[in-house]
């Protein structure tokens, strides 16, 4: 089998998604995902400019001499840009073999080790009374586990909270700017605790609570959070420093029993070296889209295993259906899978991408059709087109931009 063809599709029902389509000379196609987000296009060029005329003539079964060849063979290995693009390739091609061997995906990565996955949904609120009606919300559609994030009193507007004027996060995602929000640290320090100790005295001891800090924090603000936190059990606070500095961790994991989660804008398993070797995570969160592909997010996991450090998948809307197949095959077939992170998405989404995984009773399951079991309808991906977005910046109340 040879590849004929590679074509990059980008599309806007209702966020943008960059998909690469591979096709073979025996009728076969691949699909990856390539979406990064706010900087879709980028992307997008590196793939039709400088990687889809390379594969035209490869034989698509050989997947890691093909990944190896876009990694080392740049030369400017790591970074988004380049592994969204290498990893669109990657998961493109497992499609293709698993469609050939007329498998779905799991089957070729050892076979199922459980039978769903279970899932994390996304609950928050201005303040604590409507962070608890959206947590109950959550649990409504069934999902097991919750991460909650609330306004901070005295902000006007916190990243994946709707804003005092009933602006919708949607909405900032659309803007031709980005959306800017403001931050406190000292005032969400605060508050914090108090939202924890609501959700579980409205929920009990035994729900999974989940917690995103989003890199704001310094060192030992993120330690004192994590021991303020440790009386309401959280099943992991995400992101708790800046993504560049791995050694901060040394200085949270001293201080708190709180388990730690990171990775999502990770690119390669040197990011994540340090902190499972040392086991200063508990979790590990990168995404098949931004890691690269399957084939080294799945080495990620084994070399994770051997320190008990989990895999948690990044699943925001900003994954597209492609993505988070991807995802769920690899959830499945790795042993040491922790939670999976599932937003859904928008029904337009669910039509441009038909797919065989499902989401039901909070967990899900990639489905039996052979390959990733992801399909693009082309026409209706072509009625949505790019529209341009950004994600918010956030900035301290004297104007000095922080960290997301
Ligand atoms: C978040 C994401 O899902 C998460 O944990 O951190 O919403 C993240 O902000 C977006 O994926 C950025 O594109
Ligand atoms: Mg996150």
């Amino acid at each position: 089998m040879r590849i004929t063809d590679a074509q990059v599709v980008v599309t806007s029902p209702g966020r943008n998604f960059v998909t690469l389509k591979v096709t073979t000379d025996e009728g076969l196609t691949g699909l990856g995902d390539a979406t990064l987000n706010g900087r879709e296009l980028a992307v997008a060029s590196y793939l039709s400019d400088h990687v889809a005329p390379l594969l035209a003539g490869l034989d698509p079964h050989r997947i890691e001499d093909t990944w190896q060849y876009l990694y080392r063979g740049a030369y400017w290995r790591r970074g988004p840009v380049t592994m969204a693009a290498v990893a669109a390739v990657d998961v493109a091609l497992w499609d293709i073999k698993a469609q050939a061997a007329g498998l779905p995906l799991y089957q070729l990565l050892g076979g199922a080790c459980r039978d769903r996955i279970a899932t994390y949904g996304h609950a928050n609120g201005r303040d604590i009374p409507e962070l608890l009606d959206s947590v109950r919300a959550r649990l409504a559609e069934g999902y097991p586990a919750v991460r909650v994030q609330t306004g901070v009193p005295g902000l006007r507007a916190v990243y994946g909270v709707h804003t005092t004027d009933g602006e919708g996060v949607a909405v900032a995602h659309q803007r031709a700017r980005p959306l800017v929000e403001d931050w406190d640290t000292e005032a969400y320090l605060r508050h914090l605790p108090a939202v924890f100790e609501a959700v579980r005295a409205e929920f009990g001891p035994g729900l999974p609570l989940l917690h995103d800090a989003h890199h704001r924090l310094t060192p030992v603000q993120a330690a004192r959070l994590g021991k303020d936190l440790e009386p309401y059990r959280p099943f992991w606070l995400e992101d708790c420093t800046p993504a560049e500095n791995q050694e901060a961790l040394r200085l949270v994991r001293r201080h708190t029993t709180t388990p730690l989660a990171v990775g999502e804008v990770f690119n390669t398993v040197h990011d994540y070296r340090g902190l499972v070797t040392e086991q200063l995570i508990d979790y590990a969160r990168s995404a098949v889209t931004h890691f690269g592909g399957v084939t080294p997010l799945r080495k990620l996991f084994d070399f994770a295993a051997q320190y008990q450090v989990k895999a948690a998948i990044h699943g925001p809307e900003d994954i597209s259906p492609v993505g988070m197949a991807a995802a769920l095959h690899l959830d499945l077939a790795v042993h040491n899978f922790g939670i999976q992170e599932y937003s859904g998405h928008t029904p337009l989404t669910h039509e441009v991408f038909p797919h065989a995984y499902t989401f039901s009773d909070g967990h899900l399951h990639p489905g039996e059709t052979p390959g990733l079991g992801v399909r693009l309808d082309e026409e209706l991906a072509a009625a949505h087109p790019y529209e341009p977005a950004y994600l918010p910046v956030n900035r301290l109340q004297d104007g000095t931009l922080h960290d997301w």
